[in-house]
């Protein structure tokens, strides 16, 4: 396959509501999108990088400067391009996953829909529809909270994540717990705890949680293995796996027994896969994370999250939780749901009137 263009094009969606996490809070989603071209066809993906680098190194500005200047010239040079060797052609630069993957599924989408193939049916997904959970950020009150995640169940969502930092969890998760009987209901601290706050997730465990989601720092995965023997709860990863071998490492070290999946995160939807095998290996429970996403970053994560492994819901939330206006055909919940798309590729587009509202700037990338 030859790459003939490729496009960085940002947008800028303002978020239903604001999303206050331990490490900021959001009111708009600036994404960026990335549209190659080849002879055959073209494809889409979102690079899920965010306007600061506040959840883990890698920040928007950060990741169209390393793909314009140092990974769409190596795509360009590389000799029989194909989605499964975007990865290899791009190894010589260190770090940068959310910048890869949105390149390497950009290409998989292209070659997808040249050949016809869903995602999903490449992934080997078997599933047409995924459970949806939903990520409540931390709210000023615990009644707004109640207010929140009684919306989103009355919606239909079959799982609750509240995100907690110490001086918000025990009164909220106990509130939550309280209020609505025995919801599916799990926390993510986004790295806000060390060890010595231990007793705080302690207190924790009287409220019979799936899990805790990355309590501490994302290095500290000696440090997580200590907490799982501290805690009846279990501890599931996000920032701290960042590869199929880092889920290896952290699986064998007994520093999570559950793992959040993110393709962005980990460089893209093929180490997504092999993560998901490696968990399925060792009897680990995955699911997809989120990261805001526009329709586009949705369709591939609802493509991914219909493997077998993902047994646990995922952050695969409707269109409108986030957005009033998505980029693509909306996403609905039904019945607590997503519906996988069907069609080839990611099987979704941007709606182009859509995207001319939103845009915030489209830059051609030089090929070499
Ligand atoms: O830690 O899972 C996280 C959003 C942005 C960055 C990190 C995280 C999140 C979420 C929201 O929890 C998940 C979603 O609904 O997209
Ligand atoms: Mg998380």
């Amino acid at each position: 396959m030859k790459i003939t263009s490729v496009e960085l094009v940002r947008i800028a969606l303002p978020l239903v509501s604001p999303f206050r996490t331990s490490f900021s809070t959001q009111t708009r989603r600036n994404a960026l999108l990335v549209h190659v071209t080849t002879p055959e066809s073209d494809g889409w993906a979102e690079c899920v990088a965010m306007d600061d680098p506040l959840y883990s190194s890698e920040y928007v500005d950060a990741a169209a400067h390393v793909m314009r200047h140092h990974l769409v010239p190596r795509l360009a040079a590389a000799e029989g391009l194909t989605a499964a060797r975007v990865a290899h052609a791009l190894h010589p630069v260190k770090g940068h996953r959310m910048a890869k993957a949105a390149l390497e599924t950009a290409v998989l989408d292209a070659e997808l829909k040249a050949s016809g193939t869903p995602l999903s049916s490449y992934l080997g997904a078997t599933k047409d529809r995924v459970p949806a959970g939903v990520s409540v950020g931390i709210m000023d009150s615990v009644p707004e909270l109640l207010d929140a995640v009684g919306g989103y169940l009355d919606q239909g969502y079959v799982r609750i994540k509240l995100k907690i930092q110490p001086g918000w969890d025990y009164e909220p998760v106990k509130a939550v717990r309280e209020q609505f009987g025995d919801v599916l209901l799990q926390t993510d601290a986004n790295t806000a705890y060390a060890l010595k706050d231990w007793k705080l997730l302690k207190r924790l465990d009287a409220f019979d949680l799936l899990f805790h989601e990355q309590p501490m720092d994302e290095e500290d995965v000696r440090g997580h293995a200590e907490l799982a023997r501290l805690l009846d709860t279990p501890i599931c990863l996000d920032e701290s796996i960042v590869s199929a071998r880092s889920a290896a490492d952290a699986i064998a070290l007994g520093a999570c027994s559950v793992i959040n999946v993110k393709p962005g995160r980990v460089g893209g939807y093929l180490e997504a896969r092999r993560i998901h095998d490696v968990a399925v290996a060792k009897g680990v429970p995955v699911w997809c994370g989120g990261m805001l996403e526009t329709g586009i970053g949705r369709a591939a994560n609802a493509a991914l999250a219909a493997l077998p492994g993902f047994t646990l819901p995922g952050d695969t939330s409707a269109s409108d939780r986030y957005y009033s206006q998505d980029v693509t055909t909306p996403f609905v919940l039904e019945d607590g749901h997503l519906t996988v798309p069907t069609g080839a590729g990611i099987g979704v587009e941007p709606l182009p009137d859509v995207l001319a509202e939103m845009l915030v700037g489209r830059e051609q990338v030089p090929l070499g």
